[in-house]
C-alpha cells in the first residue's frame, strides 16, 4: 500500500470534503483523501447486533458444568444456526447464515485438556453442522453425510471432544456446498489456551473474511471481523511497549490466499499457535491459505497509527485495512473514547486467556 499515514500521532486535521454537493464531516482514523472516498457513512453495528471493535476482545469461554472422571473441567457452550441480513459496509448488506447471531460466530475459548460439549440447535433455513478443527473422534468431526452429519432446521446435536492440541483454531459449517456455507458466514475462532500460559498481553481475535454480494464466486468486500474498513473509521487503540498479540484466522472463500502486513513495526509468529516459541521471528507480513491460522506478537514502538492490511492490494482498497492507534499511558483514555470504547473493553483486551476456576480447587 502507497497509502500510509504521513501524519504525527496528533489527530488529523479536518479537511472540508463532498460527495456530489453533499458535505461531509471526516471521521476519526481519516488520514488520507483517498481513503476518505471509501470510508462515507458508517455501518449500524446496533442493528447488526454485533460490533467488529467487540468482536476483538469478545471471548466465548462456556460455562462450567463439573468435571471429568479425572478431575477436568467440563466447559458447555450454546450455538444456534439462523439466517439473518447484515450490513458489511455502509449501506451494502448480505444475506448471512451465522452461528448465535454473528458474523464470524461465538469466538470459543478453553484451556487445554478441556472437555467441551456443544449444544448445537439449527433455527435456520438449511442444514448446517460445526467442525471444529482439533483432536476429536470421527463421530464429532460435523461433516455432512459421515456420522451424525448435517444437522436438519429444527434438530440439534451436541458436539463433545477434549480440547486437543493447544493453538488459535476455528470451526465451520461443513455442510454441502461448503463453499456456500462457509461464504455465507458459518465460521468462528477457537482458541484453546496453553497449560503452561502465555505471557500477558493485549489481545485481539481477528478472523479475515469476505463477501460476495452478487454471488458470482468472488467478493466484493473484504474484511477483518466482517465490516469493511471498520479499523479505518475506529483504530484500535494500543499502548506503545505493551505486548500486542493476534489471534489471526482466514476464512476468505474464493481466493486462494490471504495476507497480514503490519505498517513499521515487525512480529513474531506462531504458526497454527501449536507451539510456546514463535515460528517465524521478525516478519512484517505471512501469509495464510483458508483455514489457516496463527498467533503474532509485537510491541508499539513509537507513539503513532499505523496500518495493518492485506499485502493483495485489491483486498485492502476493498476493505481490509485498518489502523492501531499506539499511545501512551496518559493519552490511552482519549483513545479509546475517541473511537466509543471504554474501561471495559480495555479490561477485557488484556484479560483474555480462559479463567482458571478450578485451580487450586
Ligand atoms: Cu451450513
Amino acid at each position: 500500500m502507497s497509502a500510509s499515514p504521513t501524519s504525527t500521532p496528533t489527530a488529523p486535521t479536518p479537511v472540508p470534503h463532498t460527495v456530489g454537493d453533499q458535505a461531509l464531516t471526516p471521521m476519526p482514523g481519516m488520514t488520507h483523501s483517498s481513503m476518505r472516498e471509501m470510508l462515507v457513512g458508517a455501518v449500524d453495528h446496533s442493528q447488526n447486533g454485533f460490533d467488529p471493535m467487540q468482536m476483538l476482545v469478545d471471548w466465548d469461554y462456556g460455562t462450567l458444568a463439573g468435571e471429568t472422571q479425572d478431575g477436568r473441567p467440563i466447559r458447555k457452550y450454546g450455538v444456534s444456526a439462523g439466517d439473518i441480513e447484515i450490513e458489511i459496509a455502509p449501506g451494502i448488506f448480505f444475506p448471512a447464515w451465522a452461528y448465535n447471531g454473528r458474523v464470524p460466530g461465538p469466538s470459543i475459548r478453553c484451556n487445554e485438556n478441556d472437555h467441551l460439549r456443544i449444544d448445537f440447535a439449527n433455527f435456520g433455513t438449511h442444514p448446517h453442522t460445526m467442525h471444529f478443527h482439533g483432536f476429536h473422534r470421527a463421530e464429532m468431526d460435523g461433516v455432512e453425510g459421515e456420522y451424525r452429519g448435517a444437522i436438519n432446521p429444527g434438530e440439534s446435536f451436541t458436539y463433545e471432544f477434549d480440547a486437543d492440541p493447544f493453538g488459535c483454531h476455528l470451526y465451520h459449517c461443513h455442510a454441502a456446498p461448503l463453499k456456500r456455507h462457509i461464504h455465507k458466514g458459518m465460521y468462528g475462532a477457537f482458541v484453546i489456551d496453553p497449560l503452561a500460559g502465555r505471557a500477558p498481553a493485549r489481545e485481539f481475535m481477528m478472523i479475515m473474511n469476505a463477501f460476495d454480494t452478487n454471488f458470482d464466486g468472488g467478493n466484493e468486500v473484504y474484511a477483518v471481523n466482517t465490516v469493511g474498513h471498520e479499523f479505518m473509521r475506529r483504530p484500535i487503540p494500543i499502548k506503545v511497549g505493551e505486548l500486542v498479540r493476534i489471534y489471526l484466522v482466514n476464512i476468505v472463500e474464493f481466493d486462494l490466499i490471504n495476507s497480514f502486513h503490519l505498517h513499521a513495526h515487525f512480529f513474531n509468529y506462531y504458526d497454527t499457535g501449536t507451539t510456546l516459541e514463535p515460528t517465524l521471528r521478525m516478519v512484517d507480513t505471512i501469509m495464510q491459505a483458508q483455514g489457516q491460522r496463527g498467533i503474532l506478537e509485537f510491541r508499539p514502538r513509537y507513539p503513532g497509527r499505523y496500518m495493518f492490511h492485506a499485502h493483495v492490494s485489491e483486498f485492502a482498497e476493498l476493505g481490509w485495512m485498518g489502523f492501531f492507534n499506539a499511545v501512551s499511558e496518559a493519552d490511552y483514555p482519549a483513545a479509546l473514547a475517541e473511537v466509543g470504547l471504554d474501561e471495559e473493553w480495555d479490561f477485557k483486551s488484556l484479560n483474555g486467556a480462559t479463567p482458571r476456576e478450578t485451580e487450586g480447587s
